[in-house]
């Protein structure tokens, strides 16, 4: 299976003025894309046809770094596409509450991600993840690096490699990142946790119907 490439689900410059079109542009078309080329080119090489970029980051994580790296990052900018909104969003009741269990407080939860984002050295992504016993956390892990490898549910994450940033606020993350809430998408956070929640009924559904059978 050849990839193809997902189109922003806003235009280029509908993020301004806390991310430019010309930032978009280059993110989508040069970095993205590419991604997505190399992945197709390194997958005819060796003949491998995974079905989904999650299934071929899963797969290649520990058994081929150079699909591994493309597929991962493919697949999350497609999910970092998704976090951000040029619809100014806030978090739900349900979100909050779960903000506030696991963090204290949506003010704490921010410093966290705030601490977290400036932390981690060179490139990589800020995640909020859920983890397999329900609580949610904060992940910062570097390159192309993805939660699900771990186990966790991704719900929203923060691209911080510079090349995400640099063109709008030069080497300054903190900047990026006070700018960030100004555009992310909280509603997306939901969709995630809702889809989870689908996909482990479902599972406890089967796992019923093995043991019946059984
Ligand atoms: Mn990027």
């Amino acid at each position: 299976m050849t990839f193809q490439f997902q189109n922003l689900p806003y235009k280029e410059n509908e993020l301004e003025p806390f991310i430019s079109e010309q930032t978009m542009n280059f993110h989508f078309k040069k970095h993205y894309k590419k991604y997505i080329a190399n992945l197709n080119a390194l997958l005819v090489e060796c003949n491998q046809t995974p079905g989904s970029l999650k299934e071929a980051l899963l797969k290649y994580h520990t058994i081929n770094d150079a699909i591994f790296q493309n597929a991962a990052q493919a697949w999350n900018h497609e999910f970092f596409w998704n976090c951000l909104s040029p619809q100014k969003t806030a978090p739900s009741p349900v979100c909050k509450k779960m903000l506030k269990e696991h963090f204290g407080s949506y003010e704490s939860f921010k410093s966290k991600f705030l601490e977290s984002a400036l932390g981690l050295f060179g490139s990589g992504w800020i995640w909020v993840v859920k983890n397999s016993s329900g609580g949610i956390g904060i992940m910062a892990l570097g390159n192309a690096e993805n939660p699900m490898t771990s186990g966790h549910v991704p719900l929203l994450v923060c691209d911080v490699w510079e090349h995400a940033y640099y063109l709008d606020y030069q080497n300054d993350r903190t900047k990026y990142l006070n700018q960030f809430w100004q555009v992310l998408n909280w509603n997306f956070f939901d969709q995630n946790l809702e889809e989870d929640s689908q996909t482990e009924s479902q599972s406890r559904v089967s796992d019923v119907g093995k043991i019946s059978r059984g």
